[in-house]
């Protein structure tokens, strides 16, 4: 298997509750290292240049009002197939069909309130790390 970089981001609903240490550790247990992290409220152009693959989606407005609603923190996690691992961690998008002990399971307030994003395939996981961090503010 091989060490893979995925981004994180915790979202607002998820933050707005004082859950980050929660989704953390169910991160740090599935075997994912945090290795960078930043609290940070996301400006509209950032949120919509994010889901800009989701632009002509009908929830494409109010997805981008919920990321902007409040702090989220984005984050590099590193682990071996931390891609795929993290997806499973995450559980479905709709928190009515994620497994039992997912974060979105667990967590999650509604399909758009979900707690948090991860990147989908290794491609965008280096897009989406890129958008957030320098190479020098990653520290595996
Ligand atoms: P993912 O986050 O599980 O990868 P995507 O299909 O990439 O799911 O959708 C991105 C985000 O858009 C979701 O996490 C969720 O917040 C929101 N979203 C997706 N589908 C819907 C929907 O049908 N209604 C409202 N929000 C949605």
């Amino acid at each position: 298997m091989a060490m893979e970089r995925t981004f994180s981001i915790i979202k607002p609903d998820a933050t707005r509750r004082n859950l980050t240490g929660a989704v953390t550790k169910k991160l740090e247990d599935a075997g994912l290292s945090v290795v960078a992290s930043r609290r940070v409220k996301l400006t509209e152009a950032q949120a919509k240049k994010f889901y800009e693959v989701h632009a002509e989606r009908p929830f494409y407005n109010d997805l981008v009002s919920f990321m902007t609603s409040g702090p989220v923190v984005v984050q590099v996690l590193e682990g071996e197939n931390a891609i795929a691992k993290n997806r499973e961690v995450m559980g479905a998008t709709n928190p009515a069909d994620a497994d039992a002990g997912t974060i979105r399971a667990e967590f999650a307030e509604s399909i758009d309130a979900n707690s948090v994003h991860g990147s989908d395939s290794a491609e965008n996981a280096q897009i989406e790390i890129a958008q957030f961090f320098t190479e020098d503010e990653i520290v595996g």
